[in-house]
């Protein structure tokens, strides 16, 4: 897959939404300038060969402040965390902070003969370590990390095939060890099971017992909640019928 079609309309068109309707706060943007900068990564260059340093000038610019007790992290829950973000509003994971809400769900990347972007082929995720739009997500998982304050959130899947807690994942790797003791006051895990799936692991249990250890370790109070509730009613939505979604349940 290449890069998604009208890549710049789309960028520039979401910068310009964010800063003037989704987020004032994020204060003045030049949003042309940002997709300039942006742009200047990858084009002209190996997909392959794009790092996290490269995105530092473009993350740097796009920087705004992130509310205390707002950061949310999630593995493998993506959808559902971004659902209950633009459902409740209180809580701003990194696709509702400028550069996360710019590039979700977007491909992109260049290619080294000419300054066009690639709308051929992108690598896969994995094909190379330091792609265009893997080495950007990593990049803006340590700006997004570090600027966590306040009572932190993390809503990881109960019923992943793998584990729910993965030191190998974006989360794990880069997010958990960028995260400041001195501004965090304690962090809340929601382990969520799909509705439809198995209850692989809970609080307690499995990988989510390693990253309370983790946790605790670090020096972090933390809590851990199965299946939170507010959440869970999202999951409802498509499954109302549940015997989890009875909101007076008959036993
Ligand atoms: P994940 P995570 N193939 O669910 N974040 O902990 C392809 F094609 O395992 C945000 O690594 O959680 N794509 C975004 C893949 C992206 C593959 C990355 C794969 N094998 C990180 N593995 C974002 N908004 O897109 C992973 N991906 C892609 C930040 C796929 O798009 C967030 O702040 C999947 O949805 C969050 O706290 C995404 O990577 C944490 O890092 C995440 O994989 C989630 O990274």
């Amino acid at each position: 897959r290449g890069t998604t079609a009208n890549l710049e309309e789309i960028v520039i068109g979401r910068c310009n939404d964010y800063i003037g309707l989704k987020n004032p706060a994020a204060g003045k943007k030049n949003c042309t300038l940002l997709w300039q900068t942006l742009k200047s990564v990858f084009a002209s260059k190996d997909p392959c060969k794009i790092t996290q340093d490269d995105y530092k000038p473009f993350l740097t610019m796009a920087e705004h402040d992130i509310p205390s007790g707002k950061s949310i992290f999630w593995s493998q829950t993506g959808e559902l965390t971004r659902q209950y973000a633009d459902i409740v509003k209180n809580v701003m994971p990194l696709e509702s902070t400028l550069t996360g809400y710019m590039m979700n769900g977007l491909n992109w990347c260049g290619q080294r003969s000419s300054s066009e972007l690639n709308y051929e082929v992108c690598p896969a995720w994995n094909e190379c370590e330091e792609n265009a739009a893997k080495s950007f997500w990593r990049s803006a998982s340590v700006v997004y990390a570090k600027k966590a304050s306040g009572e932190v959130k993390v809503v990881l899947n109960g019923s992943s095939q793998t584990r729910a807690f993965r030191t190998e994942s974006i989360f794990g790797s880069i997010e958990l060890g960028n995260l400041d003791t001195n501004r965090i006051s304690s962090i809340q895990l929601w382990i969520m099971d799909n509705l439809s799936g198995s209850d692989k692991e809970s609080c307690g249990v499995g990988s989510i017992a390693q990253l309370e250890i983790a946790l605790k370790h670090k020096g972090f109070k933390f809590s851990c909640i199965d299946n939170y509730r507010p959440v869970q009613l999202i999951q409802c939505i498509w499954m109302p019928e549940h015997k989890s979604c009875n909101i007076c349940p008959k036993n």
